[in-house]
């Protein structure tokens, strides 16, 4: 397993942690599991440098909040592995211009940006997503549904390279759980919950006052009907209520359904902000002790570095060999 997330300023939103985080943690107790804070690509937009290095912590001490253990995982940042870059180089050199432009989160990330102002780092951002993948050998990737589609290259790119240099690289699938595939902002539900929202109303920052949270779930956006019913064409506002809600709380959203017969929008509003607040109150808690202890976060991240490039070491030893690389003596 390898999946990694953004240093994001400020905090992790609902959209990353119920379509990733959540199964990350899950995931340690089943697999042989690696998490990377994925500072390279967070450079491919423009960074101040003390910011970059306080939301790499940040980052960290959120995903410890989540549960992340590092008795039970591998947990590093990816610039201290740098045979990221190294194999990213190689996938470049790899990758089509017109397969590379076809990347749909690069047509929206730079449209987002005006063309301008995109960087090239922008633009093979998802091959170094490859890299990530490959070098671990991860045989899956649990992400958000707006990851499918770099998933499916790293298929293409490592079924090439295995066929042009001979068997290297696992095939990678994604993990993808079709119920938080994509939460969507609470203010435009056509759309998915993103830290580029259109209105910060529309998306639930995980460290934010809980009190501003339970505010945002009672202003979601509905529907003129009145019936809580889960129907993610006609009723997606309220579906995603829905599926937030089931998450959180483990109930189905069949049950969910049954328990909000007759009663309106209302009601589901307020025990989801119920539930928001229980859930982020000791997840605060939790991630500022582990940013007070910001030695304790530097050995761990020390230790999974270490980990991870053991690994990732020998994965490039060997495609540089079977690609005809002369050895270092
Ligand atoms: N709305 C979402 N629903 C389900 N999963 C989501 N993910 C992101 N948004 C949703 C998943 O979160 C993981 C980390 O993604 P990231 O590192 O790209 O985080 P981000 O930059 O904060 O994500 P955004 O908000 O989506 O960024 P922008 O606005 O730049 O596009 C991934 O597994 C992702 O699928």
């Amino acid at each position: 397993m390898l999946s990694g997330i953004q240093p994001t300023a400020g905090s992790f939103h609902l959209g990353n942690y119920l379509g990733a985080v959540r199964q990350w943690v899950a995931l340690q107790e089943t697999h042989d599991a690696f998490y990377m804070v994925v500072d390279l690509h967070a450079i491919t937009v423009p960074q101040d440098p003390a910011e970059l290095r306080a939301n790499t912590r940040l980052a960290v001490a959120q995903l410890l909040a989540a549960g992340l253990d590092p008795e039970r995982c591998t947990l590093f940042v990816q610039s201290h592995v740098p045979e990221h870059a190294q194999l990213g180089w190689v996938m470049n050199c790899l990758t089509g211009f017109g397969e590379a432009s076809r990347m749909t989160q690069f047509k929206d990330k730079s449209a987002k940006q005006g063309a301008d102002r995109a960087t090239v780092g922008l633009f093979t951002y998802p091959v170094l997503q490859v890299a990530d993948i490959l070098l671990y050998q991860a045989d899956q990737v649990p992400v958000g549904g707006d990851q499918r589609q770099h998933i499916e290259l790293t298929r293409d790119l490592a079924e090439r390279f295995n066929g042009r240099y001979g068997q290297t690289f696992t095939i990678p699938a994604p993990y993808i759980l079709k119920e938080t595939a994509k939460i969507l902002d609470l203010q435009d539900p056509a759309v998915k919950m993103s830290k580029s929202a259109s209105t910060p109303k529309g998306l639930i920052n995980l460290l934010d006052d809980p009190k501003a949270t339970a505010k945002k779930v009672k202003s979601a956006v509905t529907d003129t009907d009145t019936v809580i019913r889960y129907d993610e064409e006609k009723k997606p506002g309220v579906s995603n209520l829905l599926t937030i809600l089931s998450t959180l709380s483990g109930s189905s959203v069949e049950d969910l359904e049954r328990a909000y017969e007759g009663k309106g929008y209302g009601a589901l509003k307020t025990d989801l902000a119920e539930a928001m607040v229980e859930f982020v109150t000791p997840f605060r808690a939790r991630t500022q002790e582990y940013l007070d202890d910001p030695e304790t976060l530097d050995s761990i991240l020390a230790k999974g570095a270490e980990k991870a490039r053991a690994v990732a070491a020998e994965t490039l030893a060997q495609t540089y060999d079977r690609m005809g690389f002369l050895p270092a003596k």
